[in-house]
């Protein structure tokens, strides 16, 4: 398979499989990059050969929320910042079930910081997906942790002062077994989740996924793909050398693909009675008592 990531042109089509279809109408704005993330979601769980009842979804949220009424999967739209702890609790309820996660960055970096850091630790074998825009849109577009230095809104109108943090050496420093990054593009989303479904552990997939009203693009042709410039992805010092690459406020180059993968003890397999779900295939609900 090619990889999407080393083609320069976008996806300018958003097409997708229409197995995951819900008959809830879009309401994010026209042209919003969500719908390139929803329409590579929706090619890379539709292309799977899981089943649709072996899925689950959990979104926070926000706009990139929205995912949880378009995408037709079980799941739990949760509270804001809430997301990872609701995915592990999918996973400890039933270990078998394959569950993906959808924070904005507010979300994720935010709101929900504290709980990131542990899901990288405990290494539970689920994936999440980060719409990143460098806005919390939903509430029109104050700064999150990764807005640029002098970013201006009606709640910070003298401009951003603190600098914004890194997740991907957050990721990296916190343990997290596969840690990737993507532009919002439908092609480059399904190749990564595709990737990160083949990937046993938890997988951060952080998506830049410009706001075109509170934080429009300004780095459209900085990007360059790990795979093309012969990234070793299982070597830590150069992933750790890639992430300082883009510091979220001044763009040079973005590097783009998998920053990091190695193969790591799970948290479902560290616990007796999870194995035993895992074994025999089943969830809490189906013991029999
Ligand atoms: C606990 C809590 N705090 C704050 C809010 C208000 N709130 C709703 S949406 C949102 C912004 C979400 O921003 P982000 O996670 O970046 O997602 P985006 O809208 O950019 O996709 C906030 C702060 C809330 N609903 N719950």
């Amino acid at each position: 398979m090619t990889n999407p990531l080393d083609t320069k042109t976008r996806s300018k089509q958003v097409s997708h499989s229409s197995a995951l279809d819900t008959r809830t109408k879009p309401t994010w704005c026209p042209g919003c990059y969500n719908f390139q993330i929803l329409a590579g979601i929706k090619n890379a769980i539709g292309k799977s050969r899981i089943k649709k009842e072996d899925f689950a979804i959990v979104t926070g949220i926000g706009c990139h929320a929205k995912m949880f009424d378009y995408v037709n999967l079980n799941g739990i739209n949760t509270l804001h910042g809430r997301v990872l702890p609701t995915c592990l609790g999918i996973k400890i309820g039933n270990p078998n079930l394959n569950v993906i996660g959808f924070s904005g960055d507010g979300d994720a970096y935010a709101e929900g910081m504290a709980h990131l850091i542990h899901a990288a630790r405990y290494n539970s074998d689920f994936k999440y997906v980060v719409h990143n825009n460098q806005v919390f849109a939903l509430t029109v577009g104050q700064p999150t942790p990764v807005t640029e230095i002098g970013f201006k809104d009606k709640t910070t109108p003298q401009g951003v002062k603190i600098y914004p943090m890194n997740p991907i050496k957050l990721m990296l420093a916190s343990g997290a077994s596969f840690v990737a990054r993507v532009f919002s593009d439908a092609q480059q989303v399904e190749y990564i989740l595709k990737e990160a479904l083949k990937h046993k552990g938890f997988a951060f997939i952080e998506v830049l996924q410009p706001c075109l009203i509170f934080h429009p693009e300004s780095y459209k042709e900085k990007f360059y793909s790990l795979d093309k410039v012969g990234h070793d992805k299982s070597n830590f010092g150069q992933a750790w050398k890639r992430a300082q690459e883009f510091d979220y406020n001044s763009v040079k180059k973005i590097p783009l693909g998998i920053f990091y993968q190695v193969q790591k003890p799970i948290f479902e397999e560290q616990y007796p009675q999870l194995l035993d779900l895992k074994k025999k295939k089943i969830g809490w609900k189906d013991i029999k008592r």
